[in-house]
């Protein structure tokens, strides 16, 4: 994809990302509407895999440390062809098998269950070893947030993986500034997260995470390491998209309400038909797939 289509891609998954949130009546959007731009990319032009088989043991894996953002992985994952759009109608329902935190054996295309911090990067040094050793050339990718680096087990994991060599093993800190309750600086600082990564081991990439071009470089260059592992700290805006998400902590994990909700879907499916046109697409044609699976007020909610 251009990188026009994928910002076309990421205002379409932040929409039905806005819309599961709305329609469950709880989940995570800010940390999954800064972690878009990176995700999308991620799926849509670097990651090798087939959503027609998403079980192939040859394929790159990722797994979501900061499994809470399912409002960005699911509909990445809907838009790169694993499930029909619609499917996201279950997310967080009781009848559904779309949990809250990315769920390995219900949703197709998720690699490992995560939710609890600081688990999801530890899986993903596993998976990376588990490669090297059966001699398969997979690469693995975790996304972590800032917040979640003040878990411990984050740097034990760290560790391992240097001490491993896993160059075939890519972490993404998504630095939004702010996690639960308040900005990263205050609850716990964590910088220099740089040199922090680098003094465990790590070959450190700095990147904008809402610019294609350097998302792409990015990746790139994380591709091209020998002898040890990668993370890419990626700046960016938590709630990226949405005006009145943006930069607030308040935003972590909560849903809109009805007025929040459609000045949202106005906003987004502005970006969209703006997008598609600078993508040199009929914006009518990008917007009904997504229109057509949003909640409708007057049967649900
Ligand atoms: C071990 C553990 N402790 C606490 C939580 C509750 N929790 C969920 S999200 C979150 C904050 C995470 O902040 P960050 O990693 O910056 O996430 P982002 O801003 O990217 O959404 C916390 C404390 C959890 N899921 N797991």
């Amino acid at each position: 994809m251009t990188h026009q289509e994928l910002a076309l891609t990421a205002a379409k998954a932040r929409l039905l990302g806005l819309d599961m949130v709305y329609r469950a009546a709880s989940g995570h959007p800010g940390g999954s509407f800064s972690a878009m731009d990176l995700l999308t990319a991620l799926y849509q032009n670097v990651m090798r895999i087939d959503p027609k088989n998403p079980q192939d043991p040859g394929r790159d894996r990722f797994v979501l440390s900061k499994g809470h953002c399912t409002p960005a992985l699911y509909p990445t994952l809907a838009l790169r062809g694993y499930f029909p759009l619609k499917d996201l109608h279950q997310f967080r329902s009781v009848s559904g098998q779309m949990s809250g935190h990315a769920e390995m054996h219900h949703v197709k295309g998720v690699d490992m269950s995560t939710g609890s911090l600081g688990q999801g990067i530890s899986a993903a040094v596993g998976m990376a070893l588990a490669g090297k050793v059966d001699g398969r050339d997979y690469r693995v990718y975790t996304m972590l947030g800032d917040g979640e680096v003040e878990e411990g087990q984050v740097w034990e994991a760290a560790m391992s993986a240097a001490k491993f060599q896993l160059d075939n093993l890519c972490a993404i800190v998504d630095v939004n500034g702010l996690q639960i309750d308040g900005r990263t600086a205050d609850v716990m600082p964590s910088e220099p997260l740089d040199q922090k990564w680098a003094a465990f081991g790590w070959h450190v990439i700095l990147c904008d995470g809402h610019d294609y071009a350097a998302i792409e470089d990015a990746y790139a260059q994380a591709q091209s390491v020998c002898g040890k592992p990668c993370v890419i700290l990626a700046r960016t805006v938590k709630g990226k998209g949405v005006s009145y998400m943006e930069n607030s902590a308040g935003w972590h994990g909560k849903a809109p309400n009805a007025q929040q909700y459609h000045q949202g879907r106005a906003e987004l499916t502005g970006q969209i038909t703006q997008l598609a046109s600078q993508a040199g697409r009929d914006p009518q044609a990008e917007l009904a797939p997504v229109l057509a699976v949003l909640c409708d007020d007057k049967e649900e909610n």
